[in-house]
């Protein structure tokens, strides 16, 4: 059972912080695609016969009759007897519809080189990939690994083995060797489609290597047998006779005909793996008619996407749920047309973002809070200078929005006048769970604030029962919803155990949050080891053991820490070896950085690392991180008295605060 650090206290608001609400503009109202807020009980009568309805806008080549099936909790079965095929809903039916010339994609590269590619064009390449993954030997079932950068070919080669049947595990290009080596044996993948690098910050970032270096981990052996290799930087790249290809050389050969089969609804379309509260990252399965109907349907409402005339960005990696759900499979079985970017929002300047935005006349933006607040320190003159009087809808997602940032969003890049979706979920939910409505809620800073029609959220003491209106709780599901997490890839004890043994067959979230006067939700962080750093999940668990690992460290202990820009920040405690001469304690804290970058990938990299004589400790010997939390926040530590030993704060506060 996950385990709760104690009980969330309710958060009062302070007099007049929620007087400024945003109603929608009459105007905005009028076109909005809901506008009718009986949409919400509609859905809370029957929440199945809502979701039929919202599955029935998507092709399906033989008609589900049967709609959920939670007879075997938590393991749910949506529209089971129905089938389809995803890729063909995000590509073929707009073909078929006469939509082939529509752009599906304006690609941007961090160098400047562009590419549009519409419909029709996207379709036929997805098609050959397709055949190209046959001849490589990808079926129905199988697993491929994707690690690559934000290319065009990256959503291609998700859409070509999908549309196999097969499922894709994206591995963030973030990741290191090691990372990338234990989801691909978790997932015991067979292929995995790369590319040579990518362009970040001006640089090749070489990804290549670090696959031939995870496939050479633990004396080789892995279960992959070939590497399909994107040429993207040419930077040159060592490739292996037998196992590694180019994907230029091989795709010429493979026209572009392919039939799409229909599979199951319940087929496993991904596997995504996120941090849990243990060290090993769990692998959250999604499968495919359930999935497409929430993403797609959420993509719609929450943005009020106008498929003829919006151009939709959102800036995510496929290497996070976000990109899976608002990057490739919403924006695409909607028919809209987006920008993908490959790069960083500082490159060559902190005008990137903007001049796309006016270059390609974006109407719908969304991106994460820490990025918000990174542009808010560069200063409004920098977005002032670029024309963004397109955007019309601004979303985020990651972490809570601190009203600050929500205001220069809006202000800023959204004129005053374009709502903002905060839009809370998870990588288990599949979905937007809550979020406003552009044309029907009036928006409150800083709230995620309603559940999506035909969602069902209860936020519960720790004894299960509802909290009253003004108080702070633990966020729960109360009903099974279409995009819901399947499973833990190979570990559905694992499954059960984190999700649905606080409160039988209700999903526990792991977030805290409150209700207000209004019922609206304000979300108020995890509740469990898990840490959110720049809008990416961390586990402090995961970071703890890959410190201990070092040869040199004895014991660690890992915190979150409240950070201006990043939300939080990962802060450590390293106690060394006694006998070690490995490293000195001057040079301890780089090297303990580089060693968590290496072992996790860099977005683990701690922002600060402390090396201490020992750890605070309960006398039961439990490591007591609400202190070493509170002491990296520069906050007073408060009672101490249930350490072991009392003594051991004053030093450690001492090394913190830099008094030698
Ligand atoms: C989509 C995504 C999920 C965790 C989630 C929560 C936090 C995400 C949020 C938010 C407040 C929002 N979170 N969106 N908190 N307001 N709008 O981020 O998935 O990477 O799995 O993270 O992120 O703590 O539990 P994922």
């Amino acid at each position: 059972m996950t385990e709760l650090h104690g009980t969330i206290e309710s958060h009062p608001l302070n007099p007049g912080e929620e007087a400024t609400t945003y109603p929608p503009t009459p105007e905005f109202r009028a076109q909005a695609n809901i506008n009718d807020s009986s949409v919400y009980w509609r859905a809370a009568q029957d929440p199945e016969a809502y979701w039929a309805g919202r599955a029935n806008e998507l092709r399906w080549t033989k008609p589900f009759t049967e709609v959920l099936d939670w007879s075997n909790p938590p393991f749910a079965k949506w529209f089971a007897d129905g089938e389809l095929n995803v890729a063909a809903n995000c590509l073929d039916r707009h073909v078929a519809a006469g939509l082939g010339d529509r752009v599906a994609i304006h690609f941007e590269g961090e160098p400047g080189d562009t590419r549009s590619i519409t419909y029709a064009e996207l379709t036929s390449e997805v098609k050959r990939a397709a055949n190209m993954l046959t001849s490589l030997g990808v079926k129905a079932g199988d697993r491929v690994a994707i690690y690559m950068p934000m290319i065009p070919e990256a959503v291609i080669s998700m859409l070509a083995v999908v549309r196999l049947g097969a499922a894709h595990s994206v591995v963030f290009g973030g990741f290191s060797a090691e990372s990338l080596r234990a989801r691909i044996d978790d997932a015991e993948a067979e292929l995995v489609i790369t590319a040579d690098g990518g362009y970040r910050k001006g640089r090749v970032s070489a990804l290549k290597p670090t696959v031939d270096d995870a496939l050479a981990l633990h004396g080789g052996g892995s279960t992959v047998q070939k590497v399909l290799v994107v040429e993207r930087t040419a930077q040159g790249v060592a490739m292996e006779a037998g196992r590694d290809l180019w994907w230029h050389e091989e795709i010429p050969s493979f026209d572009d005909q392919h039939e799409p089969l229909g599979f199951p609804a319940e087929n496993p379309l991904f596997i995504l793996y996120t941090s849990g509260t243990t060290g090993k990252p769990k692998g959250i399965l999604h499968t495919s008619g359930g999935y497409l109907t929430q993403a797609s349907a959420t993509h719609r409402d929450v943005f009020d996407l106008k498929p003829e005339t919006d151009v939709y960005w959102c800036t995510a990696d496929i290497g996070w749920i976000t990109g899976h759900s608002y990057v490739v499979y919403g924006p695409l079985a909607n028919g809209a047309t987006q920008v993908i970017y490959e790069g960083t929002p500082e490159t060559p300047d902190w005008g990137r973002w903007w001049s796309i935005i006016q270059k390609y006349g974006v109407t719908i933006f969304y991106t994460a809070p820490t990025a918000i607040r990174a542009c808010m320190k560069v200063g409004r003159q920098v977005p002032e200078q670029y024309d963004l009087s397109s955007i019309r809808v601004l979303g985020s997602v990651g972490e809570p929005i601190n009203p600050e940032a929500w205001r220069w969003y809006h202000e800023v890049i959204g004129a005053g006048s374009a709502p903002i979706v905060d839009t809370w979920w998870q990588t288990e939910t599949g979905a937007i769970m809550i979020a406003p409505l552009p044309g029907l809620t009036s928006l409150k800073p800083g709230s995620a604030q309603v559940p999506q029609p035909g969602i069902d959220i209860s936020i519960v003491n720790d004894a299960g029962d509802r909290v009253d209106r003004g108080q702070g709780g633990l966020l729960t599901v109360r009903k099974p919803w279409p995009s819901m997490v399947r499973g833990i890839w190979g570990d559905p004890d694992r499954f059960v155990d984190t999700y649905w043994s606080q409160f039988g067959d209700r999903y526990f979230a792991g977030d805290g949050a409150r209700v207000d006067e209004d019922g609206d939700v304000w979300l108020m962080g995890r509740v469990d080891d898990v840490m959110n750093v720049s809008g990416h999940r961390l586990s402090t668990a995961e970071i703890e053991s890959a410190l201990v690992e070092h040869h040199a460290v004895a014991e660690s202990a890992v915190v979150g820490a409240d950070d201006e820009t990043t939300g939080q920040a990962v802060v450590a405690y390293c106690v060394l070896k006694s006998q070690q001469n490995i490293l000195s304690e001057e040079d301890a804290e780089g090297e303990l950085k580089k060693h968590v970058a290496a072992q996790i990938g860099a977005i683990a990299r701690p922002r600060n690392i402390y090396i201490v004589n020992e750890l605070p400790k309960t006398r039961s010997g439990k490591i007591v991180r609400r202190i070493l939390k509170q002491l990296a926040e520069g906050k007073d530590v408060g009672d101490t008295s249930t350490l072991a030993d009392t003594m051991v704060m004053s030093v450690i506060q001492a090394k913190v605060s830099g008094i030698k």
